[in-house]
């Protein structure tokens, strides 16, 4: 009879912080408190945007949607290629307004791969399911990574390649990373490279506020997401009515800024934090930019990143362009 124990309390894990708890503490640390908008998205909460791009008031997706299901001849008209290329998309998701330019170019014999980019190999793995099934004659090669390490390392065989940054995701960048993000593409693609970018434009503010605010609260219930996200994977003890949703839209700098207000003072405890958070009652959280463009400072952009614009493809309200850029 060996009584054998085993301690599992001691020495203590070591436990390497994860990015977002990284990111949490510093975010809620800082003056002003800030969070990334790129933590929205945990499984509950793409499955709330999910539900935000069929809101009535919600509309980008359509407009995109109607540009690439419109528009897929002009597109690849505008296409220098002769010869094999590739098609690679940053941040793919679901893929389903790529779909219609890609069933376009097959259905033109296009000699081409498509090479979808997206940090959930979930997301990629499905994709690449849902493409098998409905194009099969497509040419699909998904890379699972951060954008930066997969572009920096990816083997375009000497073809040229056609990058897409769809859905009016540019939008969500503060300037300069915007701009780092661009420059980015411009320094790892070749001289007949493209790259075709969904801008958001600037229209009626009433038309763009309510976008952001929509009277389902399905946008409060994406950001109020973050404090379940919180209290889930950091063990923090965020009471959700203890918070409102509030986002407004400036026309005079085409920014929507969207934040979490606290409704009391209030500490909240993060456990795995081992660290506790202080509010003062009606203090933010700024939780997402999304930017509306004006033409001129699309071209702007284009400049400060290398690039010249060579065409826009509007959708027939001008609400959003897929802008084609080459290098300058
Ligand atoms: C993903 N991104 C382009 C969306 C946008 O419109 O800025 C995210 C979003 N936030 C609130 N509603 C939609």
């Amino acid at each position: 009879n060996h009584t054998l124990t085993l301690s599992t309390t001691f020495p203590p894990p070591s436990i390497k912080e994860s990015p977002f708890a990284t990111d949490v503490r510093e975010g809620l640390s800082a003056v002003p408190k800030s969070l990334s908008s790129k933590y929205f998205y945990d499984d509950a909460g793409s499955r709330i945007f999910q539900q935000i791009m069929e809101l009535p008031e919600y509309y980008p997706t359509r407009a995109e949607m109607e540009i690439l299901t419109r528009q897929p001849a002009d597109i690849a008209a505008a296409l220098p290629y002769r010869k094999p290329f590739n098609i690679i998309e940053l941040g793919a998701g679901d893929g389903l307004k790529t779909k219609e330019l890609l069933k376009y170019l097959v259905g033109q014999q296009a000699d081409f791969t498509y090479m979808p980019i997206d940090i959930s190999g979930e997301a990629m793995q499905q994709l690449e399911g849902k493409l098998a099934e409905t194009l099969p004659g497509l040419k699909v090669k998904t890379l699972v990574g951060d954008y930066f390490e997969v572009l920096n390392n990816l083997d375009s065989d000497g073809r040229p390649n056609l990058y897409l940054f769809l859905g009016g995701n540019i939008g969500n960048y503060e300037k300069d990373g915007a701009i780092n993000l661009l420059r980015m593409i411009r320094n790892v693609m070749q001289a007949d490279g493209r790259l075709l970018t969904g801008f958001d434009l600037r229209k009626n503010p009433r038309i763009i506020q309510e976008a952001y605010d929509d009277a389902a609260g399905v946008t409060r219930a994406f950001n109020l997401n973050l404090l379940t996200r919180m209290n889930r994977e950091l063990g923090a003890d965020f009471f959700l009515d203890q918070f409102d949703f509030y986002s407004f839209y400036n026309p005079r700098n085409g920014e929507v800024r969207s934040m979490l207000v606290s409704l009391s003072e209030q500490d909240v405890y993060f456990k795995s934090l081992n660290q506790s958070v202080h509010f003062q009652k009606n203090e933010l959280i700024h939780t997402e930019l999304s930017k509306k463009y004006t033409l001129t400072e699309i071209d702007a952009l284009a400049a400060e990143s290398g690039f010249v614009v060579e065409r826009n493809f509007f959708d027939s309200q001008h609400y959003f362009t897929d802008s084609l850029w080459q290098c300058d």
